[in-house]
Protein backbone atom coordinates (compact mmCIF):
# COMPACT_ATOMS: atom_id res chain seq x y z
CA UNK A 1 0.00 0.00 0.00
CA UNK A 2 0.98 3.57 -0.46
CA UNK A 3 2.96 5.44 1.94
CA UNK A 4 1.71 8.59 3.61
CA UNK A 5 4.85 10.12 3.22
CA UNK A 6 4.23 9.52 -0.87
CA UNK A 7 0.71 10.56 -0.93
CA UNK A 8 1.22 13.13 1.11
CA UNK A 9 3.54 14.87 -1.44
CA UNK A 10 0.71 14.08 -4.12
CA UNK A 11 -2.02 15.75 -2.16
CA UNK A 12 0.86 18.59 -1.38
CA UNK A 13 1.20 19.20 -4.32
CA UNK A 14 -2.53 20.40 -5.24
CA UNK A 15 -4.30 23.81 -3.86
CA UNK A 16 -5.06 22.85 -0.07
CA UNK A 17 -8.82 22.40 -0.52
CA UNK A 18 -8.77 20.72 -3.81
CA UNK A 19 -6.18 17.77 -1.69
CA UNK A 20 -9.20 18.43 0.79
CA UNK A 21 -12.07 17.30 -1.79
CA UNK A 22 -9.76 14.33 -2.84
CA UNK A 23 -9.18 13.17 0.47
CA UNK A 24 -12.99 13.17 0.98
CA UNK A 25 -13.54 11.52 -2.14
CA UNK A 26 -10.88 8.18 -1.09
CA UNK A 27 -12.72 8.36 2.16
CA UNK A 28 -16.07 8.26 0.92
CA UNK A 29 -14.91 5.33 -1.02
CA UNK A 30 -12.93 3.70 1.39
CA UNK A 31 -16.37 4.19 3.67
CA UNK A 32 -18.37 2.11 1.05
CA UNK A 33 -15.56 -0.59 0.79
CA UNK A 34 -16.14 -3.19 3.23
CA UNK A 35 -12.86 -5.35 2.88
CA UNK A 36 -10.71 -2.08 3.04
CA UNK A 37 -12.37 -0.12 5.62
CA UNK A 38 -12.12 -3.93 7.94
CA UNK A 39 -8.55 -3.57 6.86
CA UNK A 40 -7.85 -0.16 8.10
CA UNK A 41 -10.19 -0.27 11.00
CA UNK A 42 -7.95 -3.25 12.55
CA UNK A 43 -4.88 -1.48 12.03
CA UNK A 44 -5.98 1.82 12.94
CA UNK A 45 -8.91 1.68 15.68
CA UNK A 46 -7.79 1.14 19.11
CA UNK A 47 -10.86 -0.40 21.18
CA UNK A 48 -8.52 -0.57 24.47
CA UNK A 49 -10.79 -0.77 28.29
CA UNK A 50 -8.34 1.50 30.00
CA UNK A 51 -9.09 4.28 27.13
CA UNK A 52 -13.14 3.28 27.03
CA UNK A 53 -15.23 5.81 28.88
CA UNK A 54 -18.81 6.25 29.40
CA UNK A 55 -19.76 10.21 28.68
CA UNK A 56 -23.36 11.70 28.99
CA UNK A 57 -24.58 7.79 28.51
CA UNK A 58 -22.50 7.14 25.60
CA UNK A 59 -19.54 4.58 25.03
CA UNK A 60 -16.12 6.37 24.04
CA UNK A 61 -13.77 3.68 23.28
CA UNK A 62 -10.58 5.51 22.59
CA UNK A 63 -10.66 9.51 23.60
CA UNK A 64 -9.54 11.09 20.17
CA UNK A 65 -12.28 12.82 17.71
CA UNK A 66 -12.18 14.10 14.41
CA UNK A 67 -12.81 17.88 15.10
CA UNK A 68 -15.38 19.70 13.06
CA UNK A 69 -14.82 21.56 9.92
CA UNK A 70 -13.35 18.06 8.03
CA UNK A 71 -16.75 16.44 7.26
CA UNK A 72 -19.07 19.32 6.89
CA UNK A 73 -21.88 17.22 5.20
CA UNK A 74 -21.62 14.14 7.25
CA UNK A 75 -20.19 12.17 3.85
CA UNK A 76 -17.08 10.87 5.49
CA UNK A 77 -18.43 9.06 8.68
CA UNK A 78 -17.67 5.40 7.89
CA UNK A 79 -14.40 5.85 7.20
CA UNK A 80 -13.32 7.72 10.74
CA UNK A 81 -13.54 4.63 12.44
CA UNK A 82 -10.77 3.29 10.01
CA UNK A 83 -8.48 6.33 10.47
CA UNK A 84 -8.92 5.54 14.31
CA UNK A 85 -11.27 7.89 15.44
CA UNK A 86 -12.62 6.86 18.45
CA UNK A 87 -15.83 9.41 17.54
CA UNK A 88 -16.34 11.78 15.44
CA UNK A 89 -17.60 15.70 15.16
CA UNK A 90 -19.68 16.24 11.59
CA UNK A 91 -20.47 20.04 11.05
CA UNK A 92 -20.46 23.34 11.47
CA UNK A 93 -23.83 23.13 8.97
CA UNK A 94 -25.99 25.66 8.58
CA UNK A 95 -29.97 25.80 8.28
CA UNK A 96 -29.67 26.92 4.16
CA UNK A 97 -27.19 25.51 2.19
CA UNK A 98 -23.95 28.20 1.67
CA UNK A 99 -21.61 28.47 -0.10
CA UNK A 100 -18.50 30.13 2.38
CA UNK A 101 -16.12 32.80 1.78
CA UNK A 102 -14.55 33.42 -1.61
CA UNK A 103 -11.50 30.91 -2.80
CA UNK A 104 -8.54 30.54 -2.13
CA UNK A 105 -9.67 30.25 1.60
CA UNK A 106 -7.50 27.43 3.09
CA UNK A 107 -3.64 28.01 3.10
CA UNK A 108 -0.97 25.41 4.32
CA UNK A 109 2.24 25.99 6.20
CA UNK A 110 3.87 22.94 6.06
CA UNK A 111 7.63 24.15 7.87
CA UNK A 112 4.90 25.09 10.79
CA UNK A 113 2.91 21.94 10.39
CA UNK A 114 -0.32 24.65 10.52
CA UNK A 115 -3.07 25.48 8.23
CA UNK A 116 -5.12 28.73 7.89
CA UNK A 117 -8.67 28.74 6.62
CA UNK A 118 -11.50 31.06 5.76
CA UNK A 119 -13.89 28.68 4.61
CA UNK A 120 -17.31 30.63 6.28
CA UNK A 121 -19.19 27.23 7.40
CA UNK A 122 -19.62 25.74 3.09
CA UNK A 123 -21.68 23.24 3.66
CA UNK A 124 -24.74 21.79 1.75
CA UNK A 125 -27.38 22.73 4.51
CA UNK A 126 -29.51 20.93 7.30
CA UNK A 127 -31.50 19.08 4.68
CA UNK A 128 -29.04 17.42 2.95
CA UNK A 129 -26.87 17.13 5.86
CA UNK A 130 -29.36 15.55 7.79
CA UNK A 131 -30.35 12.62 5.13
CA UNK A 132 -26.35 11.93 4.95
CA UNK A 133 -26.35 11.28 8.78
CA UNK A 134 -29.60 9.38 9.08
CA UNK A 135 -27.95 6.55 6.44
CA UNK A 136 -25.53 6.45 9.50
CA UNK A 137 -26.97 6.95 12.66
CA UNK A 138 -26.25 5.17 14.83
CA UNK A 139 -22.54 5.00 14.11
CA UNK A 140 -20.08 2.12 16.09
CA UNK A 141 -18.33 5.58 17.00
CA UNK A 142 -20.14 8.41 18.66
CA UNK A 143 -21.52 11.26 16.59
CA UNK A 144 -21.37 14.79 17.27
CA UNK A 145 -23.08 17.48 15.52
CA UNK A 146 -21.62 20.73 15.01
CA UNK A 147 -24.32 23.75 14.00
CA UNK A 148 -23.90 27.61 13.21
CA UNK A 149 -26.00 29.89 11.87
CA UNK A 150 -26.11 31.61 8.32
CA UNK A 151 -24.44 34.36 7.22
CA UNK A 152 -27.13 36.05 6.28
CA UNK A 153 -29.19 35.13 9.34
CA UNK A 154 -28.97 38.87 11.21
CA UNK A 155 -27.57 38.55 15.02
CA UNK A 156 -31.04 39.55 16.10
CA UNK A 157 -32.22 36.15 14.30
CA UNK A 158 -29.61 34.41 15.09
CA UNK A 159 -31.31 32.27 18.43
CA UNK A 160 -33.86 30.96 15.78
CA UNK A 161 -31.07 29.04 13.40
CA UNK A 162 -29.90 27.16 16.21
CA UNK A 163 -33.11 26.38 16.89
CA UNK A 164 -33.94 25.07 14.15
CA UNK A 165 -30.88 23.25 13.81
CA UNK A 166 -31.16 21.39 17.50
CA UNK A 167 -34.61 20.12 16.25
CA UNK A 168 -33.56 18.85 13.22
CA UNK A 169 -30.69 17.17 14.73
CA UNK A 170 -30.65 16.26 18.05
CA UNK A 171 -32.39 12.87 17.24
CA UNK A 172 -29.83 11.76 15.18
CA UNK A 173 -26.76 12.79 17.21
CA UNK A 174 -24.71 11.54 20.53
CA UNK A 175 -23.91 15.13 21.26
CA UNK A 176 -24.79 18.40 19.69
CA UNK A 177 -22.24 21.23 19.46
CA UNK A 178 -22.91 25.30 19.11
CA UNK A 179 -20.27 26.97 17.77
CA UNK A 180 -19.97 30.86 17.89
CA UNK A 181 -16.19 30.92 17.71
CA UNK A 182 -15.68 30.21 13.97
CA UNK A 183 -13.25 33.78 12.81
CA UNK A 184 -15.03 33.54 9.58
CA UNK A 185 -18.68 34.46 9.29
CA UNK A 186 -18.62 37.53 10.01
CA UNK A 187 -20.09 38.83 14.20
CA UNK A 188 -20.29 34.99 14.53
CA UNK A 189 -17.49 35.93 17.64
CA UNK A 190 -20.14 38.51 19.27
CA UNK A 191 -22.62 36.02 20.35
CA UNK A 192 -19.99 34.51 22.63
CA UNK A 193 -21.41 37.28 25.27
CA UNK A 194 -23.18 35.58 28.61
CA UNK A 195 -26.59 37.17 27.65
CA UNK A 196 -27.15 35.23 24.96
CA UNK A 197 -25.46 32.08 25.62
CA UNK A 198 -27.80 32.16 28.70
CA UNK A 199 -30.57 32.30 26.27
CA UNK A 200 -29.15 30.21 23.69
CA UNK A 201 -28.93 27.02 26.21
CA UNK A 202 -32.09 27.87 28.31
CA UNK A 203 -33.88 27.67 24.79
CA UNK A 204 -31.79 24.27 24.20
CA UNK A 205 -32.58 22.61 26.94
CA UNK A 206 -35.98 23.05 26.52
CA UNK A 207 -36.02 21.09 23.07
CA UNK A 208 -33.80 18.16 23.92
CA UNK A 209 -32.52 15.99 26.34
CA UNK A 210 -29.36 15.33 24.20
CA UNK A 211 -25.90 16.80 25.71
CA UNK A 212 -25.34 20.55 23.94
CA UNK A 213 -21.50 21.40 24.33
CA UNK A 214 -20.24 25.00 23.61
CA UNK A 215 -17.15 25.49 21.52
CA UNK A 216 -14.79 28.82 21.98
CA UNK A 217 -12.55 30.65 20.63
CA UNK A 218 -9.12 30.73 22.17
CA UNK A 219 -8.40 34.38 21.56
CA UNK A 220 -10.35 36.13 24.52
CA UNK A 221 -8.90 36.91 27.96
CA UNK A 222 -8.90 33.98 30.03
CA UNK A 223 -11.45 35.64 32.80
CA UNK A 224 -13.99 36.20 29.60
CA UNK A 225 -13.46 32.87 28.51
CA UNK A 226 -14.26 31.19 32.39
CA UNK A 227 -17.52 33.71 32.84
CA UNK A 228 -18.75 32.67 29.43
CA UNK A 229 -18.24 28.96 30.13
CA UNK A 230 -19.59 29.12 33.68
CA UNK A 231 -23.09 31.20 31.83
CA UNK A 232 -23.43 28.15 29.51
CA UNK A 233 -22.77 25.28 32.24
CA UNK A 234 -25.72 27.43 34.30
CA UNK A 235 -27.48 27.71 31.67
CA UNK A 236 -27.82 23.37 30.92
CA UNK A 237 -24.66 23.03 29.03
CA UNK A 238 -23.29 19.34 28.65
CA UNK A 239 -19.67 20.55 27.80
CA UNK A 240 -17.28 22.80 26.69
CA UNK A 241 -15.08 22.44 23.66
CA UNK A 242 -11.70 24.94 23.33
CA UNK A 243 -10.61 25.95 21.03
CA UNK A 244 -11.26 26.88 17.54
CA UNK A 245 -9.14 28.31 15.68
CA UNK A 246 -6.66 31.24 16.33
CA UNK A 247 -6.83 35.00 14.71
CA UNK A 248 -3.54 35.31 16.40
CA UNK A 249 -1.61 35.80 12.96
CA UNK A 250 1.99 36.92 15.19
CA UNK A 251 1.70 33.04 15.37
CA UNK A 252 2.99 32.24 11.59
CA UNK A 253 5.17 34.29 9.89
CA UNK A 254 4.03 35.70 6.52
CA UNK A 255 0.07 34.12 7.02
CA UNK A 256 -2.92 36.06 5.51
CA UNK A 257 -4.39 38.27 7.89
CA UNK A 258 -7.80 36.43 7.45
CA UNK A 259 -9.03 33.61 8.59
CA UNK A 260 -7.81 31.18 11.49
CA UNK A 261 -5.10 29.35 12.19
CA UNK A 262 -4.38 25.84 13.42
CA UNK A 263 -2.14 22.88 14.04
CA UNK A 264 1.65 23.05 15.64
CA UNK A 265 1.61 26.81 15.65
CA UNK A 266 -2.03 26.77 17.95
CA UNK A 267 -0.41 24.01 20.48
CA UNK A 268 0.57 26.48 23.37
CA UNK A 269 -2.12 28.63 23.18
CA UNK A 270 -4.65 26.34 23.03
CA UNK A 271 -3.26 24.25 26.13
CA UNK A 272 -2.48 27.05 28.32
CA UNK A 273 -5.96 28.14 27.70
CA UNK A 274 -7.22 24.72 28.39
CA UNK A 275 -5.52 24.84 31.68
CA UNK A 276 -6.56 27.79 33.13
CA UNK A 277 -10.11 26.24 32.12
CA UNK A 278 -9.28 23.13 33.83
CA UNK A 279 -8.65 24.44 36.57
CA UNK A 280 -11.75 26.46 37.12
CA UNK A 281 -13.83 23.71 35.18
CA UNK A 282 -12.74 20.26 35.89
CA UNK A 283 -15.39 18.22 37.42
CA UNK A 284 -17.93 20.65 36.88
CA UNK A 285 -18.83 19.55 33.13
CA UNK A 286 -17.54 17.30 30.43
CA UNK A 287 -14.13 19.53 28.89
CA UNK A 288 -12.97 18.48 25.13
CA UNK A 289 -9.36 19.99 24.22
CA UNK A 290 -8.88 20.81 20.97
CA UNK A 291 -5.83 22.73 19.05
CA UNK A 292 -2.54 21.85 17.45
CA UNK A 293 -2.91 18.18 19.10
CA UNK A 294 -0.96 15.47 17.23
CA UNK A 295 0.79 13.56 19.51
CA UNK A 296 0.09 11.04 22.66
CA UNK A 297 2.24 13.37 24.97
CA UNK A 298 -0.06 16.63 23.81
CA UNK A 299 -3.03 15.05 24.12
CA UNK A 300 -2.29 13.02 27.74
CA UNK A 301 -1.22 16.47 28.83
CA UNK A 302 -4.91 18.46 28.09
CA UNK A 303 -6.06 14.85 29.82
CA UNK A 304 -3.84 15.70 32.73
CA UNK A 305 -5.23 19.16 32.39
CA UNK A 306 -8.76 17.97 32.87
CA UNK A 307 -9.88 16.69 29.14
CA UNK A 308 -12.15 13.79 29.69
CA UNK A 309 -11.55 13.66 25.20
CA UNK A 310 -9.52 15.26 22.65
CA UNK A 311 -9.69 16.20 19.39
CA UNK A 312 -7.96 16.97 16.51
CA UNK A 313 -7.93 17.94 12.34
CA UNK A 314 -4.82 19.76 11.26
CA UNK A 315 -2.07 16.99 12.72
CA UNK A 316 -4.01 14.68 10.36
CA UNK A 317 -2.91 16.64 7.23
CA UNK A 318 0.68 16.72 8.23
CA UNK A 319 0.90 13.31 9.92
CA UNK A 320 -1.28 11.35 7.72
CA UNK A 321 -3.71 8.55 8.23
CA UNK A 322 -1.83 6.80 10.97
CA UNK A 323 -1.95 9.41 13.24
CA UNK A 324 -4.81 8.36 15.86
CA UNK A 325 -3.42 5.45 16.25
CA UNK A 326 0.30 6.51 17.48
CA UNK A 327 -1.37 9.39 19.85
CA UNK A 328 -3.52 6.32 21.06
CA UNK A 329 -0.71 3.78 21.79
CA UNK A 330 1.43 6.30 23.07
CA UNK A 331 -1.49 7.46 25.66
CA UNK A 332 -1.35 3.59 26.86
CA UNK A 333 2.30 3.64 27.31
CA UNK A 334 2.12 6.96 29.08
CA UNK A 335 -0.47 5.71 31.41
CA UNK A 336 0.89 2.44 32.12
CA UNK A 337 4.30 4.43 32.88
CA UNK A 338 2.42 6.36 35.40
CA UNK A 339 0.96 3.48 36.84
CA UNK A 340 -2.88 3.98 35.82
CA UNK A 341 -5.33 1.65 34.60
CA UNK A 342 -8.06 3.42 33.29
CA UNK A 343 -8.17 6.69 31.81
CA UNK A 344 -10.83 7.95 34.05
CA UNK A 345 -7.55 8.34 36.75
CA UNK A 346 -5.23 10.40 34.29
CA UNK A 347 -8.21 12.98 33.50
CA UNK A 348 -7.62 15.61 35.48
CA UNK A 349 -4.21 14.38 37.22
CA UNK A 350 -2.39 17.73 37.01
CA UNK A 351 -5.22 19.24 38.92
CA UNK A 352 -5.46 16.91 41.99
N1 LIG B 1 -14.44 24.23 13.66
C1 LIG B 1 -15.79 24.27 13.76
O1 LIG B 1 -16.31 24.27 14.88
N2 LIG B 1 -16.56 24.29 12.64
C2 LIG B 1 -16.05 24.27 11.38
O2 LIG B 1 -16.79 24.27 10.40
C3 LIG B 1 -14.64 24.25 11.25
N3 LIG B 1 -14.05 24.25 10.02
C4 LIG B 1 -12.70 24.13 9.92
C5 LIG B 1 -12.11 24.06 8.66
C6 LIG B 1 -10.74 23.89 8.54
C7 LIG B 1 -10.13 23.80 7.17
C8 LIG B 1 -9.93 23.80 9.71
C9 LIG B 1 -8.44 23.61 9.59
C10 LIG B 1 -10.51 23.90 10.95
C11 LIG B 1 -11.89 24.07 11.09
N4 LIG B 1 -12.49 24.15 12.34
C12 LIG B 1 -13.86 24.21 12.44
C13 LIG B 1 -11.70 24.20 13.58
C14 LIG B 1 -11.31 22.81 14.09
O3 LIG B 1 -12.44 22.05 14.43
C15 LIG B 1 -10.38 22.92 15.32
O4 LIG B 1 -11.10 23.53 16.37
C16 LIG B 1 -9.14 23.76 15.03
O5 LIG B 1 -8.66 23.53 13.73
C17 LIG B 1 -8.02 23.44 16.01
O6 LIG B 1 -7.66 22.07 15.95
P1 LIG B 1 -6.41 21.52 15.08
O7 LIG B 1 -5.24 22.37 15.43
O8 LIG B 1 -6.27 20.09 15.49
O9 LIG B 1 -6.81 21.67 13.65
Amino acid sequence: MISYQTLKKILFKFEPETAHNLAEYGLRILGKCKIAKAYMEKKNYISNPKLTQEIFGVKFENPVGLAAGFDKNATMIKAMKSLGFGFTEIGTMTPKPQDGNPKPRMFRYPEQKSVQNAMGFNNKGAHEVLKNLKKVYPFSIPIGTNIGKNKTTPEEFALSDYKSLIKKFEASSDYLVINISSPNTPNLRDLQNEKFITELFTMAKELTAKPILLKIAPDMEISMAIDLCNSAINAGAAGIIATNTTIDYSLVPNCQNFGGLSGACLTQKSASLFKELGRELFGKTVLISVGGISSGAQAYERIKDGANLVQSYSGMIFEGPSMVRKINEELLALMAKDGYENISQAIGANLK
